[in-house]
């Protein structure tokens, strides 16, 4: 199943939250760094272990001091224009995320809205290819329990409301 939340992916219970942070994986803005904050510093030490991330890419670590028991980093398309492979490498951060929850038998996993920020992805666009892309992978992995979209901002919780109806 899939839910919509608002608010801070931080504070969220569950197997693995995702996010949204850059090639290097050494931390950032955004949420990336709600997530390191929350997380504390073995979160940073352990990236550094992983050489990085290639766009549409995704790599999990454990959430440390997190409520959540593991972070799964992706990293978003920054927005081009959208001829830039833009919406393929979106969804392939989300079907990545997905395949790595299933690779590590795990049950819920909670995704911010990927790209929306920094990377400047139109939300109403990055909302239909979330929407999208997990409900295709949850037609085929029933061992998925849920899938939380969770919006920081009223305007997005609206868009996902919109796009799950
Ligand atoms: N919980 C849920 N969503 C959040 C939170 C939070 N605590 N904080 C922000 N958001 P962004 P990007 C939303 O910029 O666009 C970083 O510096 C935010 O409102 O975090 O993929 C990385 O290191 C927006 O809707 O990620 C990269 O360099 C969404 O999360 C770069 O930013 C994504 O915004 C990645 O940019």
């Amino acid at each position: 199943m899939m839910e919509i939340v608002q608010g801070d992916i931080t504070t969220l219970n569950v197997d693995a939250i995702v996010n949204a942070a850059n090639a290097s994986l050494l931390g950032g803005g955004g949420v990336d760094g709600c997530i390191h904050r929350g997380a504390g510093p073995k979160l940073v030490a352990k990236c550094a272990t992983l050489g990085g991330c290639k766009t549409g890419d995704a790599k999990i670590t454990p959430g440390y001091n997190l409520p959540a028991k593991y972070v799964i980093h992706t990293v978003g398309p920054v927005w081009h224009g959208g001829k830039k492979g833009e919406p393929d490498l979106l969804a392939s951060c989300y079907r990545r995320s997905l395949e790595l929850t299933v690779e590590h038998g795990l049950r819920t996993i909670a995704f911010p809205s990927i790209s929306t920020g920094v990377y400047r992805y139109p939300k109403d666009r990055a909302c239909d290819i979330a929407v999208e892309t997990v409900s295709a992978f949850l037609e085929r992995h029933e061992e998925i329990e849920k899938v939380i979209f969770v919006c920081f901002s009223q305007e997005d919780f609206s868009l996902y409301r919109e796009a799950t109806l």
